[in-house]
């Protein structure tokens, strides 16, 4: 280190910047170099699969320099830093992006050609990053395209999971999970660091010393070592020669702990240690709203946190003696309280390694953190038992108690005598087992604590956290989601962004607002014609994609009604197949005359152990089954369930919509994002007054959106009071009880009554908390008017144009202006 250093202050060594150009000519020449000298293949007998990873590399290189120079700045310049903790990282593929950021679109497509291959087939190569479940996965990654466009001075962390999301098949219309080995072929897109190269410690325990001042100090001895590698991925801005830094860790096995084992003869104990120390990073825990509960899942936690914190720290003192400067330095962001744990650990390196006092750590830490809750699902509040904590980081927990024990005696004396006030807020659990309240933990342990839609936020600081808000009035905050437009749109619907910046020129990149310029074109006929011939030729090719996966020919000019997302009782798509039922049987009674034709599409993973949401999959495969193959029906209507939906299958979904199905019941989804998604590529949405809905309805004006159903009060007010009950309903709806008739007497399974009986059951049940039957009416009625409307194709695209028109506030570069200035105090250029 020290021979670098000397060398770097030596400046009479200049080092070439060598330029790597990128024009169509030399990018093809690159790809000839990395297809020869990196991947040993000959040119003219080299695949599309040879192409992509060459083309990889060749675009790596171009974002290299830009990264070092990117780098240096932020070194250069001591500005803020901004640390994005997140266990989940929803990339996708990199090539398209990439290229796109770098604005060598056209460059690279005649470099493609000219090697005999197409630009869509080499991108169709690329396995996706699957780290992430979903929405809250996709929205760390879409920040890091904003965070790098907006020139923040961030870097993301996370765990480079050897698996990602598991892979689902349909097998007899049920869902069969397969593992995900993106990396079986490598990643163009990393670079592998031998250094830093960090001990993460583990169980053992907590001893005291006297150090130099006669202060007694912790120390965390007879550990279980893990070592932490890095590999950084390279994340470009738009067109701004800005490239920050994603650093993902894996686990591997300790040198000492292993050279231990083999001396002692112990040959196939050292190599079980070595194999349990790598299980840490293998793979993504698939739950999503339930914490997983497991010791492996708090190791990664803690792994990945632990790691990011030796970054940190080394980074810091590399130009400061104190921590006086630290918050003026450091901003660290929790995506959800995955990595809360990072608030002890930040404790216990300034207490025990760097030896300040509590008050003074304290100070540091709270100034430090931010935290983001990301869902109102009760069982998705992670909480860990005290004897596991106890067990794994015995430090940590002890830590934990103390700062329980200080927070509670402010609470004491903010409501003298009020035992419940202590119990209620407490970070320990008392039950018959103990546990440690994550969310307490980072409420207390944060200057800034935000919700993700406006509601949401609301809902944070009334229902789920009301004694923390009257406690700690200000901390809570909101902000809304977005989704960066860069994927979103630029890249995933090229003809229909062509036709936008035909009009208002592509300054709506960058400045998404800008969209409203569109209004004024909603009269230019041609414009409206182009808007429409674009969401058929979508369509068509998400027709094509529809046979290749399903089998099933659909027709582009069917209204194509769309639900993708996690599959999950809140999320109602049990409602969604509720109404499918209602149109097939008035279909099959002659009664959908003048009904608009639908192909209705469903994609989404459930959860592997959650075993009523795969029943919903079985479901709709069933309705899939009868309603496409009953000859009544003709092109009516098409129920297809499209298989392992991921980031890649939404980029061909998304821009095909007409209708985006965001019907979740009011006061349960948080924000979403997909709603952003489909609204931006022109699809019209029908949705309850939930999460983001509600902001989409402000925006593009509630003739623009079809809403039904309870709103969050009301549904509220419905599962205490329960004022109709769901047999009220069947009673009172004919169509309603016809659905459940059909349910009930195994119309869908093949006479099987049994089969979907815990479906019928949990609709029936008057504590239905989702309360579907509830709002099935309201929504029936809802969708009988979105058919009209699509029948008027004129007005339809109307309404379409503004709802693109009006997104604007659903780019997470506004997302992230308001983190980066009210939360991380870092203003924006
Ligand atoms: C989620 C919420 O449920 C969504 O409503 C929200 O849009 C995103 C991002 O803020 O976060 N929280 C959560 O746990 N998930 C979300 O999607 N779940 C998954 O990522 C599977």
């Amino acid at each position: 280190l020290e021979k670098i250093e000397k060398r770097n202050n030596n400046e009479s060594v200049t080092w070439p910047s060598a330029p790597y150009p990128s024009t169509a000519e030399a990018i093809k020449l690159n790809i000839i170099h990395h297809l020869m000298s990196f991947q040993g293949r000959d040119p003219e007998r080299s695949g599309a699969r040879d192409v992509y990873k060459a083309l990889a590399y060749t675009i790596r290189d171009l974002m290299v320099q830009k990264w070092i120079s990117t780098q240096k700045t932020f070194y250069a310049k001591k500005k803020k830093r901004v640390y994005y903790l997140s266990l989940e990282f929803l990339i996708g593929r990199s090539l398209g992006n990439s290229i796109t950021n770098l604005g060598i679109t056209q460059d690279v497509k005649q470099a493609v050609e000219a090697l005999g291959f197409d630009i869509d087939e080499v991108r169709d190569q690329e396995e996706d990053a699957a780290l992430g479940n979903g929405g809250l996965g996709r929205l760390a990654a879409c920040f890091m395209d904003s965070i790098a466009t907006l020139k923040i001075p961030a870097y993301g962390y996370g765990i480079r999971y050897e698996y990602g999301l598991f892979f689902q098949q349909l097998v007899d219309g049920y869902q069969v999970e397969g593992p995900d080995n993106w990396l079986q072929n490598g990643t163009p897109w990393e670079f592998e660091r031998s250094l830093p190269l960090f001990k993460i410690q583990f169980f053992g325990n907590v001893t005291s010393y006297q150090d130099e001042n006669g202060r007694y100090r912790a120390r965390w001895v007879n550990t279980k070592d893990v070592m932490a590698k890095a590999s950084d991925i390279m994340i470009p801005g738009y067109k701004n020669d800005h490239v920050i830094n994603m650093r993902l860790w894996s686990a591997f096995s300790s040198r000492e702990l292993d050279l231990g084992d083999f001396s002692r003869g112990d040959y196939i104990g050292a190599v079980e240690s070595k194999v349990s120390s790598e299980t840490i990073s293998k793979v993504l825990y698939p739950p999503d709203h339930n914490y997983a509960g497991q010791e492996l899942r708090l190791k990664q936690q803690y792994f990945f946190v632990a790691a990011t914190f030796q970054d940190i720290m080394r980074r810091y003192k590399k130009k400061h003696v104190t921590f006086d400067q630290f918050t003026d330095r450091v901003a660290v962001q929790l995506n959800d309280t995955h990595p809360s744990i990072a608030i002890p650990e930040l404790m216990r390196l300034l207490l025990d390694i760097e030896g300040l006092s509590w008050e003074q750590a304290w100070k540091i830490t709270v100034n430090t953190f931010g935290y983001t809750n990301h869902t109102l699902m009760p069982e998705a509040l992670e909480r860990w038992p005290v004897e596991m904590m106890g067990r794994v980081l015995p430090r940590h927990l002890q830590i934990i108690y103390e700062i329980n024990q200080r927070f509670l005696n402010e609470v004491a004396e903010r409501y003298p005598g009020n035992q419940q006030k202590l119990r209620q807020m407490s970070i320990i659990e008392e039950g018959p087992v103990k546990m440690v309240r994550m969310a307490h933990l980072a409420i207390i342990g944060s200057h800034s604590v935000n919700g993700v839609a406006e509601l949401h936020s609301q809902l944070l600081k009334n229902r789920i956290f009301p004694d923390f808000h009257n406690f700690y009035p200000g901390r809570f905050n909101s902000k809304t989601n977005g989704i960066t437009p860069r994927r979103w749109l630029l890249d995933i619907n090229e003809s229909l962004a062509g036709l936008i910046s035909s009009r208002i020129g592509d300054r709506w990149v960058t400045d998404l607002d800008q969209l409203r310029g569109l209004e004024k074109f909603l009269d230019d006929e041609e414009f409206c014609t182009g808007w429409r011939e674009i969401k058929y030729a979508n369509k068509k090719r998400l027709a094509g994609y529809i046979k290749t996966k399903c089998g099933v020919v659909v027709d582009p000019s069917t209204m194509f009604d769309i639900q993708v997302k996690r599959i999950h009782e809140y999320k109602r798509q049990l409602l969604n197949a509720l109404h499918l039922i209602n149109l097939y049987q008035r279909i099959i009674r002659g009664e959908a005359q003048g009904r608009a034709p639908r192909t209705a599409v469903f994609a989404g993973k459930a959860a592997p152990s959650y075993w009523r949401a795969k029943l919903i999959i079985k479901l709709i495969t069933s309705i899939g089954e009868v309603v496409n193959n009953d000859p009544r029906v003709k092109d009516r209507l098409k129920v297809v369930f499209l298989p392992n939906y991921n980031v890649s299958q939404a980029e061909i979904v998304m821009p095909a919509a007409d209708l985006s199905e965001q019907i979740s019941t009011a006061g349960t989804e948080a924000s979403g994002t997909g709603n952003m998604k489909f609204a931006l590529n022109g699809a019209l949405t029908i949705g309850t007054l939930d999460g983001a809905n509600i902001e989409i309805r402000e925006e593009v004006g509630e003739e623009n959106i079809f809403i039904f159903g309870l709103s969050a009060e009301e549904a509220e007010f419905e599962r205490k009071n329960c004022s109709r009950t769901p047999r009220q309903v069947c009673r009172e709806n004919e169509s309603i009880n016809n659905i459940m008739a059909a349910l009930r007497s195994g119309s869908f399974s093949g006479g099987n009554t049994e089969l979907f009986k815990p479906l019928v059951d949990s609709l029936m049940d008057e504590n239905d908390p989702y309360l579907l039957l509830l709002d099935l009416e309201s929504y029936i009625d809802c969708q009988n008017r979105v058919s009209d409307a699509f029948l008027q194709p004129e007005k339809w695209t109307r309404k379409a144009i503004l709802n693109v028109a009006r997104m604007g506030k659903f780019s997470t570069d506004r997302t992230i202006r308001e983190y980066s200035e009210k939360i991380w105090g870092i203003p924006v250029e």
